[in-house]
């Protein structure tokens, strides 16, 4: 079968959303799947993805590296590349590993490999990796907490209990339509966000569900810089705080609250632990300050009668307190997600249906679901020999200062020194900040390997770069625990040039190493996939359920699995018990403040939610805060060389929105190209103007792939518009040290310098 032929529709998944596929006249047709109320228009970036000229076709070493060996080497990221036969580079790959492993130990391999790759069960590439590596090196050094949650992963446990049973099992949108008088959400509830989750949802429901419960009286309010971050069918109402100040703005709610006695003293007093010292901040008694609406405003930019309005509204409503992931990817990102927690309580609503606090319902489409009864299997990993880990984004600070120590979560920790990273699946060049300081980071490893399906920022800075197969090119499960839909997914394509699945690569590896028992338990992909299967039909025999073998789930091509009557989680069970059913907290209470936390003396998180003042805040020569946002035209940096999301870039630059008094102030008219700077870096972008937006922030989504350059001056800058240029690479606190990457403060000006053109998406220079 050649990939031009005309075949049937067959059914696929991804992190946007279930799809079938096929080809018409030589050309990839997609087709969303037909009970999808609200598809995403992400899968149209497919068609031209699948064959385009920025995938990588064949495994190719960097010159340097090949020549000279592993080592240190300056010229990662601006070297040629060679072309090398399968045999050869998997030799040299093996020869390497084996070669770290025995000088310097396991530890020091870092396998971290954060990204979100593809949504197959079986093909998820970090799980591939995690598992090649601890079957055959020993282990390697991992890394903890995500991208999405960096200091909400971590401070959750400490307050609440774990991060996915507030997020993931918890109100649903179901418990939102029938019961919610006020959804009161920080950082929005924005569609092209909740379209995504991370294994795929077969139906969209957020868009009827907002309209829905609208209808019914809900009031939906959005407090967020932007108003495009949430769907006109909420009816919502928006106040636009400065960003970073979320915790101000809800500490003057909650003061107004108690200096009028409309917190709900019962629900503190039996469910609540630490209410008093928190008290006493809030009312000024501890630091001479009240947090009232007043102080609030002088912070947020939100007027003082405005709030207090607000707070009196709250009181007696089923509310619920929704924090997006964005309020705390940046500097101090644990006090907006406690102090969220906190308001829900100070309102009493923790725990009721439809109300209370859900953090980061409304920006992944897997959050505010119902569970599914029966669960789907996942890559099992092996056993880690290596103990040592680091928060994930402090990537660069480890390649850099090996030896030193930094702070974590009441441990004071040390760096290990790395000599080889292994990635496949994710995109530092996307997702870290200060990309000028990762390029020099990833400069310090003797070999630097990643799996690609095409010609990131990463592959480029990589010494061994080997092509894998994209998600349409293999056959792989699709399922996630809140979605009742698993597909079967098949082949659409055939592996584009030399490119091979992460899996049988990994296998080849092991097979040199003498590791291939271990590593494939004797398993091709197929068989697998019928393995991991079974966990599922299991399920389905348990309950009772018709299970249908692994040979007729294929050929049905999808199934749909019973979910459980999810009635509010952890919280739900809390609040109707709390002696029977106590959160996993210290006191098993809720944490209004934390003797822990207290404990370990941090000054940038202390034991109670609090108002800290930035580090980074607009001056005079960086007055805008820069919002680095999700992009709506694609997931992360994925297929930015897409259909779809070439459609939306201007010049064939990102496209960034200011507000039009910014733009006039300095001579910036629509479609001007833009350049954005501060003292990290700079890029260009294409300039919108919109009134729907604070004056002091500009918008730049994240996901232009990073494409160096340098302007007329000799400047170095980012040509294409990726924001991890202008983002600082500081960690939200010594608590999390979670990624700071939605914020930070830059200048923007009319770029009048010839427009070099974007190489992003051109094959790096081979021979
Ligand atoms: N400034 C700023 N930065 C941010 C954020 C922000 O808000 N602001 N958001 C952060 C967040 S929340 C996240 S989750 C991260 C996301 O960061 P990443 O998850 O690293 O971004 P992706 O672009 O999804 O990277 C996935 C990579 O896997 C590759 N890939 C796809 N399929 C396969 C496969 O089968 N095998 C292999 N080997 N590779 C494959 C894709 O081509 C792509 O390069 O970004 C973070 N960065
Ligand atoms: N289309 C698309 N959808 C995605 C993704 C994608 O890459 N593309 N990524 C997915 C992933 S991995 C994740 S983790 C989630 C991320 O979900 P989020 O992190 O919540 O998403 P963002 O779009 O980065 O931010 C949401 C909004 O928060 C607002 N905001 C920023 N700073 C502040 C602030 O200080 N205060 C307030 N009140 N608002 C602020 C911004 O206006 C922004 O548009 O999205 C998921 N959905
Ligand atoms: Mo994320």
């Amino acid at each position: 079968m050649s990939s031009t032929d005309t075949i049937p529709m067959l059914p696929h998944t991804s992190h946007w959303g279930a799809f079938s596929a096929g080809w018409k006249d030589g050309r990839l047709q997609v087709r969303p799947h037909p009970n999808d109320p609200d598809p995403n228009p992400l899968i149209e970036n497919f068609p031209e993805a699948i064959h385009h000229r920025a995938r990588v076709t064949t495994p190719m070493v960097r010159r340097g590296w090949l020549e000279n060996g592993p080592g240190p080497d300056l010229r990662r990221g601006v070297d040629e590349f060679v072309a090398v036969g399968w045999d050869e580079v998997l030799d040299l790959l093996a020869k390497e590993l084996e070669r770290v492993r025995d000088a310097h130990g396991p530890g020091s391999i870092f396998g971290g490999s954060y990204g979100w790759s593809s949504a197959g069960r079986f093909h998820h590439a970090q799980s591939q990796v995690h598992r090649f590596l601890n079957t055959t090196v020993g282990g390697y050094v991992r890394s903890v907490n995500s991208y999405s949650a960096g200091a909400s992963g971590p401070l959750m446990p400490h307050i609440l209990g774990a991060l996915d049973d507030v997020s993931r099992r918890n109100v649903t949108w179901e418990q939102i339509v029938e019961h919610t008088d006020v959804v009161l959400a920080f950082g929005g509830m924005a569609l092209k966000n909740s379209r995504v989750a991370s294994g795929g949802v077969s139906r969209h429901v957020e868009r009827e569900s907002m309209q829905a419960a609208a209808r019914r009286g809900c009031r939906f309010i959005s407090i967020s810089p932007l108003k495009s971050d949430m769907p006109s069918e909420a009816a919502f109402e928006w106040l636009a705080p400065t960003p970073g100040t979320d915790t101000a703005l809800m500490l003057g709610l909650a003061h107004r609250l108690v200096s009028e006695g409309l917190h709900d003293r019962s629900f503190i007093d039996t469910c609540c632990d630490g209410w008093e010292i928190f008290e006493n901040y809030l009312m000024g008694r501890s630091d001479g300050v009240p947090k009232s609406c007043a102080w609030a405003a002088s912070i947020c930019g939100i007027a003082e009668t405005v709030l207090i309005e607000l707070a009196r509204s709250l009181a007696g409503k089923r509310t619920l307190v929704v924090i997006a992931h964005s309020l705390q990817r940046s500097e101090h990102g644990e006090q907006p997600v406690w102090m969220g927690a906190v308001l829900a309580a100070v309102l009493g609503q923790l725990g009721l249906p439809g109300g209370g606090y859900n953090y980061a319902l409304g920006t992944l489409a897997h959050y505010g679901k119902r569970n599914n009864a029966v669960s789907v299997a996942a890559l099992p990993q092996g056993t880690n020999g290596v103990e040592d880990f680091i928060p994930v984004a402090r990537i660069s600070d480890m390649l850099l200062n090996p030896g030193q120590p930094y702070d974590y979560n009441g441990q004071r920790r040390i760096y290990p020194h790395i000599r080889l990273a292994y990635w496949a699946g994710g995109n530092p060049f996307h997702h870290h900040q200060d990309l000028k300081q990762l390029a020099a980071a990833f400069r310090t490893l003797d070999t630097f390997v990643v799996h690609e399906i095409a010609w990131t920022a990463t592959a480029r800075h990589a010494d061994i770069v080997l092509p894998c197969t994209m998600t349409l090119e293999r056959e792989d499960i699709g399922a996630t625990p809140t979605d009742p839909l698993f597909v079967a997914m098949h082949r659409i394509a055939e592996p584009h040039g030399l490119a091979r699945d992460d899996y049988d690569i990994f296998c080849d590896l092991a097979r040199r190493i003498g590791t291939w028992d271990a590593f494939s338990e004797g398993r091709d992909t197929r068989q697998w996939l019928a393995h991991l299967y079974e966990r599922t039909r299991k399920g389905l025999l348990d309950l009772g359920l018709e299970a249908p073998d692994f040979e007729t789930f294929w050929k049905r091509e999808e199934m749909r699995v019973p979910q459980k009557d999810d009635d509010g989680g952890m919280l739900r069970a809390f609040r109707v018990n709390p002696t029977r059913s106590p959160l996993p907290t210290p006191s098993g209470k809720v944490q209004i403040s934390s003797a822990v936390i207290a404990g370990f003396g941090y000054a940038d998180c202390p034991g109670h939610p609090a108002w800290l003042p930035p580090t980074f805040k607009p001056d005079a020569q960086h007055p805008l805060w820069l919002i680095a946002n999700q992009p709506h035209s694609k997931l992360h940096s994925q297929l930015d060389f897409g259909g779809h999301s070439r459609s939306t870039k201007r010049q064939d630059r990102e496209v960034c929105t200011m507000h039009p008094a910014a733009a006039r102030a300095r001579g910036i008219r629509e479609g001007d190209i833009v350049r954005i700077f501060n003292e990290v870096g700079a890029c260009l972008a294409s300039a919108t103007l919109s009134q729907d937006m604070l004056e002091s922030v500009v918008q730049l989504p994240t996901g232009a792939w990073y494409d160096p350059a340098y302007d007329a001056l000799g400047r170095p800058m980012c040509a294409h518009g990726n924001p991890n240029v202008l983002t600082r690479d500081i960690g939200t606190s010594s608590l999390a040290q979670g990624c700071a990457g939605q914020l930070s403060t830059v200048q923007v000006e009319r770029y009048n310098g010839a427009l070099p053109a974007i190489r992003a998406f051109e094959p790096p220079p081979a021979r």
